[in-house]
């Protein structure tokens, strides 16, 4: 009997020890994004970044980490690595740390919802910024601020009209360099583009494809454009880090970009405005990504329970070859 009693709690102990043993693995498997946040007494704001792809977006992080840093904001910061499901659990990582705000960059628009009731049933207000999102309930998230894309299309699409408006060339052959597919920025960027070129058949983009904001993927795509066609008019890229790529590409083929072909970039880090000095591009649209201030006070505000405005776009300029480009302050990116 004594045996027996000594068997049944042997096996107790093991059935316990692989309890605990399995729930400390199940933890790790439900490994969070965020390790341990300690606070400093300010507020603690979640911050999920989708990458470091571009000069813009590392200027924008950088923005954010500072103006909290300036006000004493404990900011919890997630790089995605461009993945949307590393921005979710990040996002579940913010919540189940229970931060008192979280603010995010939606890498694409779609397949937010869930992750974000989440948020509003644990009390927990979002702010969007620089790309949007399309969510059915509006509710989810408490306002958007960044940047006004299809503007920056449209204003594109003007600029390559007034250039050519002397041109008695039948037809003006475009080729578009789009960026992250499923992003608001680029779609917003082409349909502004189209908005103002489609009452004008002679415009035609003969060539569209997307370089996720990449230099190198802008690099790949014009090594196959230039390929294909030696007719191209003009070249409208959705940022200057693809544009780089091109105009890489077009040198090493002994092509003048900003002469033989109009190029027309948006963001304006200082690489491009470079370009646009020497030439090489002929219209750079600014797309501001130091928006850590304005962030940092919103943030603060859904902290405190205020409301903010559902919509607040940045200041954004157009800077123009016909410009006097000496006025045009160092860019800082
Ligand atoms: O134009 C690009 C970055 O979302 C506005 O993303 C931002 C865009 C920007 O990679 O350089």
């Amino acid at each position: 009997m004594v045996r027996r009693k000594k068997q049944l709690s042997t096996l107790f102990s093991i059935i316990i020890l692989a309890m605990i043993i399995s729930s400390l693995l199940g933890c790790s498997a439900q490994k969070k994004r965020v390790s341990h946040i300690e606070n400093n007494g300010g507020i603690i704001v979640g911050f999920s970044q989708i990458g470091a792809e571009s000069a813009w977006r590392t200027c924008n992080t950088r923005s954010v980490q500072e103006a909290a840093s300036r006000r004493g904001v404990q900011l919890v910061y997630d790089n995605a690595e461009q993945k949307q499901e590393n921005q979710i659990k990040a996002l579940r990582s913010f919540i189940a740390y229970q931060v008192d705000v979280i603010v995010f960059v939606p890498i694409v628009t779609d397949g937010w919802d869930n992750v974000l009731q989440e948020a509003r049933d644990a009390g927990i207000p979002v702010l969007v910024t620089d790309r949007k999102i399309d969510v059915e309930d509006q509710g989810l998230y408490a306002g958007f601020i960044g940047t006004d894309s299809p503007k920056e299309g449209r204003n594109a699409g003007l600029f390559v009209l007034d250039k050519f408006k002397e041109s008695d060339k039948e037809q003006i052959n475009i080729v578009e360099l789009f960026g992250t597919e499923g992003s608001s920025v680029a779609i917003g960027r082409a349909d502004g583009f189209r908005e103002v070129l489609d009452e004008h058949p002679r415009y035609r983009i003969i060539y569209s494809k997307s370089g996720d904001f990449l230099r190198s993927r802008g690099y790949e795509l014009a090594v196959e454009f230039l390929d294909l066609y030696d007719d191209i008019d003009v070249i409208y890229s959705h940022n200057d880090g693809m544009t780089l790529g091109v105009i890489e590409a077009m040198e090493e083929r002994g092509l003048r970009p900003g002469k033989d072909i109009v190029f027309i970039t948006i963001d304006a880090q200082q690489a491009a405005i470079d370009a646009l000095i020497e030439g090489k591009v002929n219209c750079v649209i600014e797309c501001n990504p130091k928006t850590g201030p304005e962030i940092i006070e919103l943030a603060e505000r859904l902290a405190a329970g205020e409301s903010i405005p559902r919509l607040q776009y940045v200041h954004e300029e157009v800077f123009y070859e016909t410009d006097d480009l000496s006025l045009i302050a160092p860019r800082g990116y």
